[in-house]
């Protein structure tokens, strides 16, 4: 396959400035008419041949300016459209129709249906699934469309922009025309059409335009819009607030369809959603379906401004408009609820997600320089290292000119295809910094490590503090260049106060953040009477990997006393996991396991410590997951072994604090209706990791299954079924509530998904048996992208035992399902296949193992570009 690079980026010799598409839907012979007023961009030769991509595409007929154009004038391809001679004239209009068969689109790019609704997705190159197209970022285009169709099949007809004109046809048919004023690329364009129910609201923006929201579900399922369309509306006002950001046209509508590739997508004024992102109510939808929904309304909102109107002129941008609109949605989020708890929530994912990533062959920087398959660069670096990113340009620039400086690139990009040298360039405006250095974090993959040490002189009040940094080699980047890393820090007294100092030499220290730019600084902190504890990192300001060699009582200290709240839960973090890893090493060398009265009982102080937030709590009880400490592990990694070592660990602790953890439980039964707000989320998310825990004592499946019977919502629910099929899998209560379960909501494809996720990951090796088995249930749909994920993704990517057998069978099953999968869907394979990305990290029998599977792969025929790039990329 050919491979696209940054440096060869050259604009297009030809523009579209205006696009009339007229749809005839059928589910076979979709007629499309495309009308594209083309221009020759100033100073290219008029003999410059026009060439349009496709994909798979059919054509029907060709004209330029109402005349049929010459069979020796152009050459058509399913794949491109060239045409040699071209008028003079700087301006002509190309009229091309082709015909679509939607129904038997599987790949769900371009125009496809779902539970019989048309509807499209075109980031990032499905457009050309449908007409052939300038179908590149730069290229914008005023967009009016018609869309024609049976009026009982499809009495909704849905396009960009506002609606201009609508009404019947003969037969039955009808229409309606959309017109969209803001020039666009084409992979924002969408359409649905079908029979949908609605869900209506309105919204006046600050300055008093009114526009009008719909949200579009399956019929009977409109009571589970109303968070969805809340979400919504708190999203326009926090844009407006935060970032002085209006929304721009009448209309703003949410179609939730069931097929869908990823989470949701930001075509300008119709938002197309997975369904799982926009449907919920208490009976079916988890605390962390609501805050994901949240999240994810909140995203596509965003990307009105970041993304739409300020586009990315090429992919290699696409963290130009993702990490910052992740950004953007995180800080709504934190708003929203908890600021602390969010940030911790967000490190997990990064930890759990990025940094393997980054770690691994698949590594690359979050803005990439080339790349084969871009549907495969829709990452953890681009999207949450992206945001990262705009985090330490807010960090090192304070939140007043980093706002001025969003407000500056909206002023100068609104209506452009820009860069990341455009957004770096506003933030070096508005502070008259330099941020060359700190460009590197977009240009170099990686997560660098930075190793501290600190020592204290009592005698001349000195902290002196060591810093190295190295950042890791990754694919084709074997040399690497030193980053400018915001730290932020704190030198805490034993009163868990910060301990001011007199003066600091060796760094720049501005606002509690020291910045970190050479190989090593010696940092000198003088006027330190007393010796501080270093709490680096404070709210996780930069994503390094932080090795600071602390006494161990320090970690106790800081977990009990820093005033960063995200240190706090960070110190217990590594006291937890340094604490599986010590078990995991004496499992493998057969030695007794031993675990710190200290450690349990600062689990239980945590567990009740009422100054802090129960969903605080909550996640610094829960365990790392066994890829965090496998990851930590970094080599030659045993997934038996850290099982047991985590599993040693949470009954000890389940054990040392088994009264103060069924009392607490006990007292946080909720007996109030129930509402998704994030205190009554925390309550509930305490209470089920406290269930976690009790569940390992004597009468813990018989206590789950209470838990589970008595649960009034889809969070206990779920919550107590996971305890029982992971903690007492195959007993006759796992049995009894996993049957009720089915029973209750075996209609609902959504909710099925949690109870095959909760099976497919079961630790141990009677799972797989269990996963094949499962993909024959009637609920499972081998071409549904939701049920893919649940089953057969969860399994690969987050069940360390049950998919990483020694026997390599799970390895074998992979090879299967990854290829059964791809013949209908290239995209979904291709993540899928992502689950081996840490496949070096392993010990070297199953390392061996997992390579055979990766060639078995690789040595197919006809491979789609997006399985093959995973592949050979992890193969490398
Ligand atoms: N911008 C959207 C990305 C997306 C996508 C990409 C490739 C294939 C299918 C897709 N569906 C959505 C989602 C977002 O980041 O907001
Ligand atoms: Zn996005």
């Amino acid at each position: 396959g050919q491979t696209f690079r940054l440096e060869d980026y050259r604009p297009s010799d030809y523009l579209i400035p205006e696009t009339k598409l007229d749809f005839t839907l059928s589910e076979h012979a979709t007629r499309v008419v495309a009308e594209l007023t083309v221009s020759r961009r100033e100073g290219v030769s008029p003999t410059a041949p026009l060439v349009l991509d496709g994909d798979g595409l059919v054509l029907k007929r060709l004209e330029i300016d109402g005349k049929p154009v010459s069979a020796d004038s152009y050459h058509a391809t399913p794949d491109s459209l060239t045409l040699r001679a071209i008028p003079a004239a700087d301006r002509f209009v190309l009229t091309i129709e082709t015909e679509l068969a939607p129904a038997s689109n599987a790949a769900l790019m371009g125009l496809y249906r779902s539970n019989g609704v048309y509807c499209t997705q075109c980031e990032a190159e499905g457009f050309r699934r449908i007409t052939y197209f300038l179908d590149r970022p730069d290229v914008l285009s005023v967009y009016t469309v018609r869309i024609e169709a049976d009026q009982a099949e499809a009495p909704l007809l849905l396009s960009n922009g506002n609606p201009v004109d609508s009404g019947s046809l003969e037969k039955g048919r009808h229409f309606a025309v959309w017109h969209d004023p803001f020039p666009k690329p084409s992979y924002l364009f969408a359409l649905v059409a079908g029979d949908l129910g609605c869900v209506k609201d309105s919204y006046t923006t600050t300055s008093g335009r009114s526009v009008e929201l719909g949200i579009y579900i399956e019929h009977g399922k409109e009571n589970q819009a109303g968070y969805a369309m809340d979400a919504l509306r708190r999203s326009m006002r926090w844009d407006e607030e935060v970032f002085g950001r209006e929304y721009d046209l009448d209309v703003f509508n949410l179609v939730a369809v069931s097929d869908f590739n990823m989470g949701a997508m930001e075509n300008k004024g119709l938002n197309i959603f997975n369904d799982k992102y926009v449907l919920a109510a208490e009976e079916t939808a988890t605390d962390a379906d609501f805050a994901n929904i949240e999240a994810i309304v909140a995203h596509e909102y965003f990307h009105n401004w970041t993304g739409n109107r300020i586009t990315c002129r090429d992919w290699f941008q696409l963290c130009l408009k993702e990490g910052l609109t992740v950004f953007r949605d995180h800080e709504f989020s934190a708003d929203q609820r908890s600021r602390a708890v969010k940030r911790i929530a967000e490190v997990r994912t990064l930890r759990a997600h990025q940094f393997p990533e980054d770690q691994g062959p698949l590594a690359h920087p979050v803005r990439p320089r080339r790349y084969r398959e871009i549907n495969n660069f829709y990452t953890a670096t681009v999207y949450e290292k992206g945001s990262e990113v705009v985090r330490m340009i807010r960090t090192i620039l304070g939140a007043e000119l980093f706002r001025k400086g969003m407000d500056l690139y909206f002023e100068r990009h609104d209506g452009d295809a820009a860069t990341i040298e455009d957004f770096l360039t506003v933030f070096e405006d508005v502070s008259g910094r330099d941020l060359s250095q700190f460009a590197l974090w977009y240009h170099q993959a990686g997560t660098p490590n930075l190793s501290v040490s600190a020592s204290h002189n009592p005698s001349t009040a000195e902290l002196t503090v060591e810093i190295e940094q190295s950042v890791p080699p990754t694919p084709s980047e074997s040399r690497k260049r030193l980053m400018h890393i915001p730290l932020a820090f704190g030198l805490v007294g034993h009163d868990g106060k910060d301990i001011a100092y007199a003066s600091v030499e060796g760094a720049t220290v501005e606002n509690g953040v020291l910045h970190v730019r050479k190989r090593s600084h010696t940092v000198r902190f003088t006027g330190v009477e007393e010796r501080p504890v270093l709490s680096l990192n404070r709210g996780f300001s930069a994503p390094v990997s932080l090795s600071v060699e602390h006494k161990p009582e320090d970690l106790f200290f800081l977990a009990s006393h820093d005033s960063d709240e995200f240190s706090r839960w960070q110190a217990f973090n590594t006291l937890l996991t340094n604490a599986v890893i010590a078990a995991y090493r004496n499992t493998l060398g057969d030695k007794p396991l031993h675990f710190e009265e200290g450690l349990l009982e600062l689990a239980g102080r945590i567990a009740q410590d009422e100054r802090l937030e129960h969903a605080f709590r909550a996640l610094a009880l829960t365990l790392p997951a066994e890829s965090d400490v496998a990851r930590d592990i970094s080599h030659n990694i045993d997934p038996d072994a850290v099982h047991a070592g985590r599993d040693a660990l949470a009954l000890r602790i389940a054990e040392a604090n088994s009264g103060v953890f069924s009392k607490l439980y006990d007292d946080l039964r909720m007996s109030d209706a129930f509402t998704p707000d994030a205190a009554s989320a925390g309550r509930r998310a305490l209470r089920n990791t406290l269930l976690d825990f009790l569940s390992l004592l004597p009468g813990g499946a018989v206590k789950a299954l209470d838990h589970f019977q008595a649960a009034t919502n889809m969070t206990d629910r779920a919550a107590a079924l996971a305890v029982l099929v992971h903690r007492h899998g195959g007993s006759e209560q796992a049995r009894e509530a996993l049957a009720a379960f089915e029973a209750r909501h075996g209609a609902d494809p959504l909710v099925m998904d949690k109870w095959f996720m909760i099976q497919a990951t079961a630790p141990g090796t009677g799972t797989l048996d269990a996963v094949r088995g499962l993909m024959k249930h009637a609920a499972f749909s081998i071409g549904n992208p939701n049920r893919v994920r649940s089953l057969i993704g969860s399994f690969a990517s987050a069940n360390q035992t049950g998919f990483h057998r020694a026997d390599g069978t799970g390895y074998a099953f992979f090879v299967e399902t990854v290829l059964e999968v791809e013949k209908r869907n290239p995209q979904v394979a291709a993540r899928l296949a992502t689950a081996m990305r840490s496949w070096r990290s392993l010990e070297l029998t199953r390392q061996e193992l997992a390579r055979q599977a990766l060639l078995a792969i690789q040595s197919q025929d006809g491979l789609s570009a997006d399985l093959r790039d995973i592949i050979e990329r992890t193969l490398a």
